[in-house]
């Protein structure tokens, strides 16, 4: 089994396609809940496939079928693993395929977890398969560049400790991330054997939205612990690991797959990480999941995810709209829904000041990305100061 051809007829047809994870500014949030209420459907149920079959133990899914063509009858559907420059790594039923891409591809156009259509033959990598989902960030440094992080994923782990990395603007910022891309968001706080009150963390993150699916204090070294997370891996479910360097990403994955991937200590004054991931992997359950590893990110620059901020934020969104004036800044504007209810208490000023900087920050990487590069590096100019202040610091990957 591999090749497109083999599939039966089942598989290639009468498929009940997925919807797509709608990206970019949209004011329907039903699209949102709709989808994200399909996706759970499918998390508690497994897929919908045969669960035997080798491709779906791999998230092979109704979704993928349906965009094969007769053209790819001679081709074989692989699950990229990892990229490098010029190579990538495919897992089908016969295990890991090194690949190469075809002239017109190149490694910033796949992502790990994408499903592919490659010459086994020639070891090309010919067609990426439309995605259910994408991950990705404004990419650090200078330039107004996106970058990929990850394809396909059901469930993001957002992932920080019951420490000093413990943040809720950041945490907002990974929600909206997966909220727009359609993705499940649920939150890990580590280190709970190394805190006093994992507990006021719990609350706190779980104020955060009624969106987030769970959020559960573990000692990500502790198997019986780490063993929860399975309710989200089923066979053929993809969950990726996303947060800071040192929160203990890899060291979850160690623990849920019992292998022995790289992890490595945090320096003691800062609680900050060493970088220790350099790549974004993705891994195979012995229960049928699949789990992307990240490495540490510092920035999570956000771009065309004002849909994901309008979800996380929705209250805020519907005030919004009830203003008088349509462009109303929600500052000192007369009739302002917004404002009136942060004076009534409904609302907390700290709420609505990190949903002004998440839209007005998606607003101006939209923007800039959009753009040509000349003057997306005028308009970066602040953002290189920030860079300059940083540099002499570990790269961030
Ligand atoms: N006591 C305790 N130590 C933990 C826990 N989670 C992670 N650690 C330790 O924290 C250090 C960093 O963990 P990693 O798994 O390498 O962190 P990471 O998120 O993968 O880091 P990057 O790969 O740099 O992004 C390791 O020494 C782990 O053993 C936890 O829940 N409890
Ligand atoms: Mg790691
Ligand atoms: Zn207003």
């Amino acid at each position: 089994m591999g090749h497109i051809a083999d599939l039966s007829l089942q598989q290639r047809a009468e498929f009940r396609v997925r919807p797509l994870a709608l990206r970019g500014k949209r004011r329907d949030l039903s699209q949102y809940e709709a989808h994200l209420a399909a996706l759970s459907v499918t998390a508690l149920t497994g897929t919908s496939f045969d669960a035997p079959d080798p491709l779906a133990a791999l998230g092979w899914s109704p979704h993928f079928a349906a965009q094969l063509t007769d053209e790819d009858a001679e081709l074989t559907p692989l699950r990229i693993a990892s990229v490098q420059r010029n190579k990538a790594t495919g897992l089908g039923p016969d295990g890991p395929q090194r690949l190469s891409y075809s002239n017109d591809l190149s490694a910033a156009d796949v992502a790990v977890g994408d499903w592919v259509v490659a010459n086994t033959t020639t070891t090309q990598i010919m067609r990426i398969l439309p995605r259910t989902s994408q991950l990705s960030r404004r990419a650090a440094g200078v330039e107004a560049k996106a970058q990929l992080l990850a394809a396909n994923v059901d469930t993001l782990f957002i992932t920080t400790s019951c420490n000093a990395d413990f943040n809720l603007a950041r945490l907002e910022r990974y929600v909206v991330l997966a909220l727009d891309a359609g993705i499940h968001p649920a939150i890990l706080l580590t280190k709970a054997d190394q805190c006093d009150d994992p507990a006021a963390y719990v609350a706190q993150a779980t104020a955060l939205s009624d969106k987030i699916i769970a959020v559960l204090a573990i000692n990500a070294k502790d198997p019986a612990q780490v063993d929860q997370l399975r309710a989200w891996c089923g066979p053929g479910q993809t969950v990726a690991f996303v947060g800071s360097s040192g929160v203990g990403k890899s060291t979850i994955i160690n623990t849920l797959t019992g292998a022995d991937q790289t992890t490595a200590d945090i320096r003691a004054d800062d609680a900050k990480g060493r970088h220790t991931t350099t790549a974004r992997s993705l891994h195979l359950l012995a229960g049928g999941g699949l789990v992307i590893d990240m490495p540490g990110m510092r920035e999570l620059g956000l771009h065309d995810v004002a849909g994901g901020i309008d979800v996380l934020f929705d209250d805020i969104f519907k005030l919004a709209g009830q203003c008088r004036f349509r462009d109303c800044a929600h500052v000192s504007e007369p009739g302002c829904a917004v404002k009136a209810a942060i004076d009534a208490g409904t609302v907390s000023a700290e709420r609505v000041e990190r949903w002004r900087k998440l839209k007005s920050e998606d607003k101006l990487n939209t923007t800039t990305m959009g753009m040509d590069r000349k003057r997306a590096r005028a308009l970066t100019r602040s953002h290189r100061a920030i860079q300059a202040e940083q540099r002499g610091k570990k790269g961030d990957k």
